[in-house]
């Protein structure tokens, strides 16, 4: 079987493609668009645009508070997306799951609350070199706010965790150990169960960044023993402005809220308020309620598709794109671990990332070019920048053959 024909045997992504509108216009003067920046965002099928539109059509209504029937409906869809999320992570209840805006506001919530309760001066917290700065950013201000004390696994050269110095780096001190699943700016998928096992076996709790995790195999929260674990749907098909923080019930429980205001309280008079419950306890305000009716089409959409298939289909793109992209003259791979999701971070010896993102976007083709909000994981390799390209479902081996001769083209330019 021919490797075209591979791809196609695991997930028919020509057919997938044609599920996507925004994938059907040409850009830059009549060019196919080839959109590779899918760790970024990705783009949205129609049934996602559909359930989202639905929404305002039929049922907007205030959620949790109305006693009409469309204040019913909104509750419904709002609810209904807690309870899939729930299923899809394999959460214990759907009380585990809140809804927020997304990993960074997941991350904040849990320094915010879980850490200026439980974390005091000289207490450590442990991430890895490889974070985004949404998992590096509020370590180090509850650092400053108590005192703490944030230590930083290195990676190696392969941009693998060093196991051994994670664990070395673990004492009684650790209080908070918060690592990334996959990582966005090297694609590395983390051994995040044996991460968090050694976390616990240190007496800390296990934060776990599932931004880039979710959208490309099949995740479960209570077997890689996450305790907190992070979600950002837009990057799965879904709306942007929602995502979820899966919380253990008993942490959520023990913690302080987060933001004040409706819906988060039990009782309010001006002596004192009591808080609800979670996860209302953390849901201050009037939330995303159409994003959370596109969020549950989005985890509709992946599974009709079946997570297994799209896995093995990014997984078959990455190989392809990993081979042409070596063959390369002057291009050198940043991250090359042995577990990777489909995510190729490169530099060209001579080209700033840039310039190569510019004249890529000539040819219609969608990469990022930058640090990937992972400064530290540039200063690690010693680059300014990288090119990206990260590939999602409706992504074809047309697509890396456009981005290996759109490279070609930058070599003319810089030759
Ligand atoms: N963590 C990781 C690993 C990420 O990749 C991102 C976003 C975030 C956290 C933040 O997610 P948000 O939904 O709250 O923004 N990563 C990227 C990226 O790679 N390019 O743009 C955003």
């Amino acid at each position: 079987m021919t490797a075209e024909a591979l791809v196609h045997s695991v997930l028919d992504s020509l057919a997938v493609r044609s599920d996507f509108p925004a994938l059907q216009q040409t850009v830059r003067g009549g060019k196919r668009l080839v959109y590779l920046d899918n760790a970024a965002t990705s783009q949205k099928p129609r049934a996602v645009i559909d359930a989202v539109q639905k929404f305002y059509e039929r049922d907007n209504g205030s959620v949790h508070r109305g006693v009409y029937e469309l204040s019913e409906r909104a509750t419904a869809v709002y609810e209904g997306a807690r309870k899939k999320i729930a299923r899809f992570l394999n959460a214990k209840d759907a009380r585990e799951i809140v809804l927020l805006r997304g990993t960074s506001e997941a991350i904040n919530l849990v320094a915010y609350t879980y850490g200026r309760k439980n974390v005091r001066a000289g207490d450590e917290i442990l991430i890895t070199e490889m974070e985004h700065h949404s998992n590096i950013v509020p370590w180090q201000m509850l650092c400053e706010a108590t005192g703490a004390v944030l230590k930083v696994a290195p990676i190696t050269d392969a941009g693998e965790v060093d196991l051994q110095a994670f664990e070395k780096l673990l004492s009684a001190k650790t209080k908070i150990v918060s690592a990334v699943y996959v990582s966005n700016s090297l694609g590395t998928v983390n051994p995040i169960a044996q991460m968090s096992a050694l976390a616990h076996a240190a007496g800390a709790v296990m934060i776990v960044d599932g931004a880039q995790a979710a959208p490309h195999f099949l995740v479960d929260v209570q077997a890689i023993g996450a305790d907190f674990f992070a979600f950002s749907p837009h990057k799965m098909y879904g709306p942007s402005g929602i995502g979820a923080l899966y919380g253990r019930y008993e942490l959520l429980d023990a913690m302080p809220p987060f933001l004040g205001g409706g819906h988060m309280i039990s009782n309010v008079t001006f002596a004192k308020t009591t808080y609800a419950k979670p996860p209302a306890k953390f849901e201050a305000g009037t939330p995303n309620m159409e994003g959370a009716a596109g969020l549950a089409a989005a985890i509709d959409y992946v599974q009709a598709l079946g997570i297994d298939a799209i896995d093995a289909h990014e997984q078959l793109l990455l190989k392809y794109a990993t081979d042409a992209l070596a063959k390369v003259a002057g291009l050198r791979i940043i991250g090359t671990a042995a577990r990777k999701v489909g995510v190729v971070s490169f530099v060209l010896d001579g080209v700033h990332p840039h310039d190569v993102g510019s004249i890529l976007d000539r040819h219609g083709v969608c990469v990022r070019a930058g640090h990937h909000c992972t400064q530290p994981v540039m200063e690690r390799f010693k680059v300014p920048a990288t090119t990206r390209a990260s590939f999602g479902v409706y992504n074809t081996m047309e697509d890396v053959d456009a981005l290996v001769e759109g490279l070609a083209a930058v070599r003319k330019v810089f030759s």
